[in-house]
C-alpha cells in the first residue's frame, strides 16, 4: 500500500462523515447563506474548531465565483490544496532525529492515549530508517506496561532498558540515556506513565525524568513529544496546555485517528498550538503510524482521490 492510501484507509472513517455532508452540500441549487451555515457546521462537526471552519467557509464561498457548483471535485481539491498549504509548516522530518548524535526522545501523555503503542512503532519506523533504537521502560509504575514494552523491543528488534516494578522512572531514563550515549545508539525513546495532569506529585516525577537526563548531556531530552488521542476531541487542546506547563513539547503525535470520525481535531490543534505534528497514528499495529504528511492528510480527510 502506497503512502497516500494509508493516509486515505486510515482516515476512512473521518472522510466519509464529511463527503457524506459535502454531497449533501453540493446537491442544492444554489449557494445561499444557509447552505455556507450547513457547510460550517460540517466542519465544526469534524472537530476542526470554530476558526478553522470561519475560514474554510470563506473560501469555499470565494471559490464558488469562478467554480461551477456541479465541479464540487474541483472545489474539494481547491479546499485540500489551500488546507495543505496551512498544515505545511507543520510537518516535521522524522528522518532527521538522531542523524548526528544521540537522541533522547521522551513520550508523554495521560494515560491510554497510546504512548507505549506509538513507541513501538517509532521503533519500527526509525529502524527501517536506518536508525538505532533503544527503549527505556520508564513507567515503572505498573508490570504490565514494562511487559508491554517488552513486547514491542522483540517486535521489533531493538534494546530494551527496564528495572523491576515501583522502582524510580527517573533513574531508568537516566540509564537508557547513558547507555544510548556510550555505544553511539542514535535514538532513545522513554516511555513514561499515563499520568493525570492534575496529580501534582506525578508531574514532578516527570521533571525529575527531565532533569537527570539533562546531567548527561545538557541538549538532552532532544525532544519532549506529546500524545494526544484523537477520539478525545477538544480535551486535546487541554492536554497540550497541561504538558507544556511542565517543558516546552518539541512536538505531537495524534494517534488513532482510524477510530474517529473527527479528524479535524488535527486542524484545530495545529491552528491553536503551532507545534509540529511528529506523526499520526492510524491503527494499532507496527506500520500504522505515518509521518505527517499535510498534503497526504488534507486530501485524505476531504476525500479527494489524487
Ligand atoms: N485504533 C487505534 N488504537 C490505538 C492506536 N494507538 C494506540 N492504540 C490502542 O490504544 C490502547 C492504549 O494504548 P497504549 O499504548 O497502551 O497507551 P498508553 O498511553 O501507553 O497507556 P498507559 O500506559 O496506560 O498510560 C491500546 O489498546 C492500543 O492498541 C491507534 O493509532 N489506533
Ligand atoms: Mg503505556
Amino acid at each position: 500500500m502506497g503512502i497516500f492510501d494509508k493516509f486515505k484507509s486510515g482516515l476512512g472513517m473521518s472522510s466519509s462523515d464529511l463527503t457524506d455532508g459535502f454531497k449533501n452540500i453540493f446537491s442544492k441549487k444554489k449557494i445561499d447563506d444557509s447552505v455556507l451555515e450547513e457547510f460550517e457546521e460540517l466542519i465544526i462537526s469534524s472537530d476542526a474548531g470554530v476558526d478553522v471552519a470561519k475560514e474554510l467557509r470563506k473560501d469555499f464561498e470565494n471559490f464558488k465565483i469562478d467554480k461551477k457548483l456541479d465541479d464540487h471535485r474541483e472545489i474539494l481539491k481547491l479546499l485540500a490544496d489551500k488546507m495543505a498549504i496551512e498544515l505545511l509548516k507543520y510537518e516535521k522530518d522524522l528522518t532527521l532525529m538522531g542523524n548526528a548524535n544521540s537522541s533522547v526522545i521522551v513520550i508523554s501523555g495521560v494515560n491510554g492515549v497510546g504512548k507505549t503503542t506509538t513507541i513501538g512503532k517509532l521503533g519500527k519506523y526509525f529502524k527501517d530508517n536506518n536508525r538505532s533504537v533503544v527503549f527505556g521502560a520508564a513507567d515503572t509504575f505498573r508490570a504490565a506496561a514494562i511487559d508491554q514494552l517488552q513486547v514491542w523491543a522483540t517486535k521489533v528488534r531493538v534494546d530494551i532498558i527496564k528495572s523491576e516494578i515501583n522502582s524510580d522512572p527517573a533513574s531508568v531514563a537516566y540509564k537508557t540515556a547513558e547507555f544510548a550515549k556510550k555505544n553511539q545508539i542514535d535514538i532513545a525513546l522513554i516511555d513514561t506513565a499515563g499520568r493525570l495532569q492534575n496529580k501534582k506529585n506525578l508531574m514532578e516525577e516527570y521533571k525529575k525524568i527531565i532533569n537527570v537526563l539533562k546531567k548527561i548531556d545538557e541538549k538532552f531530552p532532544n525532544e519532549v513529544i506529546l500524545v494526544l488521542d484523537a477520539t478525545t476531541g477538544q480535551n486535546a487542546l487541554n492536554q497540550v496546555e497541561e504538558f507544556s506547563k511542565i517543558h516546552d513539547l518539541t512536538g505531537l503525535i495524534i494517534t488513532k485517528l482510524d477510530s474517529t470520525a473527527k479528524g479535524g481535531i488535527v486542524l484545530a490543534i495545529c491552528k491553536k498550538f503551532n507545534l509540529p505534528i511528529v506523526a499520526i497514528g492510524m491503527g494499532e499495529k507496527e506500520d500504522d503510524l505515518q509521518p505527517f504528511k499535510a498534503e497526504y492528510f488534507s486530501k485524505a480527510l476531504l476525500g479527494v482521490d489524487s
